[in-house]
């Protein structure tokens, strides 16, 4: 039998008693007891009704046993369908239904409010704690620890992964092995991985970054992680003399240079750092040369594309830049409304063609159809210019999109719910400089006749219905939003008037 992603990432390993993870309270798990947990989870899962090509979601805190059902779903031929762990009851209820999963796996704390999302489904719910326990776990033990893997090819569904859009509905970007292997492959060619390299992995593995890039990169070398639950500072400095490598969003970089511990000492042993899934600001990029005497690599990629460009591992890293297309990879920037490729230097939107980019948005051909131009270049709407070297630089978005903290908010979901509370009129939702998260979240509303808005019940009121991270931190009530001739909000104005938000001083 042949599967492309687990032959690749997985197989080699089986017997490979080197080091694959090092946990937060520093005991190590080889590959081969990985794969063997794996393989146990793998049967629990089939024993759950798992076929291959079912999706099976999972909303679990991370940990090793959360990283062996990724393991697990691949080698089953499964459709692997993370999602963040900050989403409400009501969110994961239309990922799960939207799905049509057949496995919801999630931590025991929000069992009894899942449990009405799976019995709608008709899916199976298993528990997983972050501590490893539950009924996942449960089910696994004394399972067999070999698992044969399902057939699939390259163009066989690996994973789901969720992501807002524009129209406000979360659209099921579909990837397959060989989205994810292509990109993998050329990020150990580009990022000059080996089986020396330890990572430091202090990101999630809900999204695209922390799983496939990270992860997978590891996975296809047969290096180790440093594998913590999520962003500490004390905990990255403790570790880092052990690692050679590190990825993150820039938030990682500003909050490890607001601390004196971080010193070119520390970092002695560091050959790289990456930075991705939001603007590294050029300042912070510089500081943190004259500070270690080392230059972040950063790169830029998506959901459905996987990576796209990458500053140069040996050539010249440039501040504020994305870097150049990686192997395999076409980019071009083009006019918005004609897909025409712009002259050097001229802004455009960025678009995408090669193995890395997905196979389209589950069930939604239309939307699908709408993202890609004839000759089959994905449209990213982020806007860039691309230098005589290859250079690209990020300017702006064509798509109305917030990143926080790496990541994503659509302000429309926001939108959407705050035109729902009674008294409100109408809303725009916009992203300003946050200086710990690159953009906050603010609401702006206007109230209906006669009715008397107050921002901690606004506030309240999306409190069950959004994760945290999405939710506004700040809504202010103004007497009208501001709009052009054609009628269209204009969020620049919005953008400037509430501009120091969070950055006000005093
Ligand atoms: C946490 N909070 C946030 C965020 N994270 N609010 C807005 N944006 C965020 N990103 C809120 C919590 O709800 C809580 O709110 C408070 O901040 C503290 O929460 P805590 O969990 O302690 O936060 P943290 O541990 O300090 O986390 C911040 C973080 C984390 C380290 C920046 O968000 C993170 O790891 N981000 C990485 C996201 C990522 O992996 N993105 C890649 C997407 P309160 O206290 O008020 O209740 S993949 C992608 O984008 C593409 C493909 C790519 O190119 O990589
Ligand atoms: P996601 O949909 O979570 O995959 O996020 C993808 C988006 O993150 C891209 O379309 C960009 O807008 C943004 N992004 C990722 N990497 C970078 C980067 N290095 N610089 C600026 N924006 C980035």
């Amino acid at each position: 039998m042949t599967n492309t992603l687990y032959d690749a990432l997985f197989r080699p390993h089986e017997a490979n008693e080197g080091t694959f993870l090092v946990l937060k309270d520093g005991s190590e798990v080889s590959y081969a007891a990985f794969l063997k947990l794996s393989a146990r989870v793998a049967h629990a899962m089939a024993g759950a009704g798992v076929q291959p090509g079912d999706r099976v979601a999972l909303q679990a805190r991370k940990s090793l046993e959360a990283l062996a059902v990724y393991a697990a779903a691949m080698r089953m031929g499964a459709v692997f369908l993370p999602l963040n762990s900050a989403y409400t009851a009501a969110e994961v209820d239309y990922f799960v239904s939207d799905a049509s999963a057949k496995l919801l796996i999630c931590d025991s704390a929000s069992a009894s409010a899942l449990r009405p999302v799976t019995d709608k489904a008709g899916a199976v719910l298993l528990t997983l704690n972050g501590d490893g326990s539950g009924t996942l776990t449960e089910r696994a033990a004394g399972q067999p620890e070999i698992y044969a893997p399902a057939q699939r090819g390259p163009d066989d569904l690996a994973a789901f992964l969720y992501t807002s859009g524009t129209t406000g509905r979360s659209k099921g970007a579909m990837l397959t092995h060989d989205n994810l292997l292509s990109n993998a492959e050329a990020l150990v060619e580009a990022w000059h991985f080996s089986k020396e390299d330890v990572l430091l992995h202090a990101l999630p593995i809900f999204h695209t970054h922390g799983l496939f890039v990270a992860t997978n990169v590891i996975l296809l070398t047969g290096g180790s992680m440093i594998f913590l639950p999520g962003l500490d500072i004390d905990e990255l400095v403790a570790n880092m003399p052990r690692a050679t490598t590190m990825m993150g969003v820039p938030t990682f970089y500003t909050r490890l240079l607001a601390d004196p511990r971080l010193t070119r000492d520390l970092v002695r042993h560091m050959r790289l750092f990456v930075s991705g899934s939001a603007p590294l600001l050029a300042e912070t990029h510089r500081d943190f040369e004259a500070r270690t005497g080392m230059r972040i690599l950063e790169r830029y990629g998506m959901t459905e594309t996987n990576m796209n460009t990458s500053n140069p591992y040996d050539g010249e890293r440039r501040a504020g830049t994305v870097g150049q297309p990686l192997p395999g990879v076409s980019v071009r920037i083009a006019e918005p409304d004609t897909g025409k490729p712009v002259a050097t230097g001229e802004i455009g939107v960025i678009e995408v063609k090669g193995r890395n980019v997905f196979k389209g948005y589950w069930n939604m051909p239309e939307k699908t159809a709408q993202e890609f131009r004839a000759d089959g270049y994905f449209i990213t709407g982020d806007l860039a210019t691309q230098d005589a070297d290859g250079y690209v630089t990020i300017v702006g978005r064509a798509k109305d999109l917030i990143i926080a903290g790496g990541y994503n908010i659509y302000p429309k979901e926001i939108e959407l719910l705050l035109d729902e509370v009674p008294g409100v009129e109408e809303s725009a939702v916009i992203g300003v400089p946050h200086p710990d998260l690159g953009e906050g979240v603010v609401g702006v509303v206007t109230a209906r006749k006669g009715a008397i808005l107050d921002e901690t019940r606004l506030l309240d009121g999306l409190a069950s219905k959004l994760a945290r991270f999405k939710q506004p931190r700040r809504i202010f009530v103004i007497d009208e939003l501001p709009r052009n001739t054609m009628g269209k909000v204009q969020k620049n104005l919005l953008r400037q008037r509430f501009a120091e938000t969070f950055t006000a001083k005093g």
